[in-house]
């Protein structure tokens, strides 16, 4: 069993499922421009003009939730929803409204709300001046940060700031994601820079007007940032490889909780832009005064885990990447279990792992595993069913063998939504959604009968 208290919960975030792209007002992301102006970057030309309809269906969303008996439910709010043009001199009321409705409708429910300020979907007015590439990207993330907080800050206890960094930056650095700029080695070290420099703007600033001291003692809002990883499982070789997760995880982690990018990072990516007769290094050097501003800016990790992945020495990758930086050469072991998305394979043990490198390398704090979850077809629900199983009895160990302080999972996904370069063929859902039909209608799959069970279950010591 789970100790007592452990919460469980689900995941959706904004573009992946409100659809109303322009309902009421709102700006246009990253996202719709991306999918309007280039439907060809999607595999099914599909987009996230309509999605699960959330924007207008949100309450059968909670009623979903409520179905399964879920305690957590993680979102994210859409800046151009709130800031149409991102910037504070023009707000939007029914977009804040749409937040308002649905917070309060959680928590008639029972159930809290763990808010995301940032899940990709950046307006497009500040992606047309460098987006992320631009260093004034912090106080704009300031701006916006304050009018959320301000707004919902006595109803929202439990904070994100940005989902998953490194995702973030590879819409910099490869195709992967909007903005699809692919300025490999270069424009994602940049803006990871910039990134890492947002939120503690928005720390500071409220600090500095003691709004944020006032949740702190008032309220227990917590101000954290979501560090997305798979964890590389180490080969067994004479020459021991260095640590790929340096590169991703570490590189977003070590800033807020140890003062600066991992030292091997630095010293690695220093090195290569001198050898290709650079003056200065690809990777932005924090100042003094912005390394001791960084540190300690987290009051609790969000560990998003699908997968795992082997590492052997090697060079690999464009020329320059940031893979290539790494001198490590990643693959899939051919004998793990393969699943709708190619970069998911089943390894269990890989949450655990990572878990206890968190607790290790980061002094074990307050986690909330923020996404785990399976894609299918729609046809292997039962396949969902074990990889929760199995992924929850990690996180037991995890808890009970590691001493990790893990208190919560929100699984990903409550529904079935638009799986960015997938479209609506990949499904992480727990509860099936008819795209076709006019109401979206959303129905329980088997795996979420089985979660509503297990989750019963575990109350009964609760
Ligand atoms: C996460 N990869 O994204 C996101 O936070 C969700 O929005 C998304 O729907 C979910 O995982 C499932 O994909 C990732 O290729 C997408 O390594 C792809 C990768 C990692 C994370």
């Amino acid at each position: 069993m789970f100790p007592k208290g452990f919460m469980f919960g689900a995941s959706t975030a904004a573009y992946q499922v409100e659809g109303g792209w322009n309902a009421d007002g709102k700006g246009i992301s990253i996202w719709d421009n991306l999918t309007h102006v280039h439907p060809d970057f999607i595999r099914t030309r599909e987009n996230g003009d309509v999605a699960d309809d959330s924007y207008h269906l949100y309450k059968e969303d909670v009623k979903a939730l409520k179905a399964v008996g879920m305690q957590l439910y993680r979102f994210s709010i859409s800046w151009p929803r709130v800031l149409p043009n991102g910037r504070i001199n023009q707000i939007n009321q029914a977009g804040l409204d749409y937040y308002m409705n649905l917070i309060d409708e959680l928590l008639a429910n029972d159930i809290t709300p763990v808010v995301a300020l940032y899940h990709w979907d950046l307006p497009q007015a500040l992606e047309d001046i460098g987006g992320w590439l631009n260093p004034d990207i912090a106080q704009y993330f300031e701006e916006y940060a304050d009018l959320i907080f301000k707004t919902y800050g006595d109803k929202v206890k439990w904070w994100i700031t940005i989902n998953e960094a490194w995702s973030v930056i590879n819409g910099y650095g490869s195709f992967a994601w909007a903005p699809a700029k692919n300025l490999h080695g270069t424009g994602d070290y940049l803006a990871g820079h910039n990134l890492l420099r947002a939120p503690w703007e928005s720390f500071t600033g409220l600090y500095q007007r003691k709004i944020f001291t006032l949740w702190r003692q008032n309220q227990y809002g917590v101000l954290w940032r979501n560090v997305f990883a798979r964890h590389q499982m180490r080969q067994k070789t004479s020459q021991q490889p260095r640590d790929v997760i340096n590169f991703s995880f570490g590189w977003f982690a070590h800033p807020v909780f140890k003062g600066d990018c991992p030292p091997i990072m630095r010293e690695m990516v220093d090195r290569n832009s001198k050898a290709e007769g650079r003056n200065v290094s690809r990777l932005p050097y924090f100042t003094q005064e912005e390394i001791n501003e960084i540190n300690g800016t987290v009051d609790w990790f969000g560990l998003n885990y699908y997968t795992s992945m082997m590492t052997k020495n090697g060079i690999t990758g464009d020329n320059p990447s940031t893979l290539r930086d790494t001198e490590m050469i990643q693959y899939w072991d051919p004998s793990w279990p393969s699943t709708a998305s190619d970069w998911v394979k089943v390894i269990p043990q890989g949450i655990r792992a990572l878990a206890k490198k968190v607790k290790e390398e980061y002094g074990n704090p307050l986690t909330i595993v923020t996404e785990n979850g399976y894609p299918d077809h729609g046809d292997r629900d039962l396949d969902r069913i074990g990889y929760f199983e199995t992924h929850l009895a990690e996180i037991r160990r995890a808890i009970y063998e590691d001493g990790c302080n893990i208190v919560g999972i929100a699984i990903w996904s409550i529904i079935d939504n638009f799986e960015w370069k997938d479209g609506y063929t990949v499904k992480f859902g727990i509860v099936e959604v008819d795209f076709n039909s006019p109401n979206k209608t959303r129905t329980l799959k088997k795996s979420a009968y089985w979660f509503k069970n297990y989750i019963a279950m575990h109350k009964l010591i609760q």
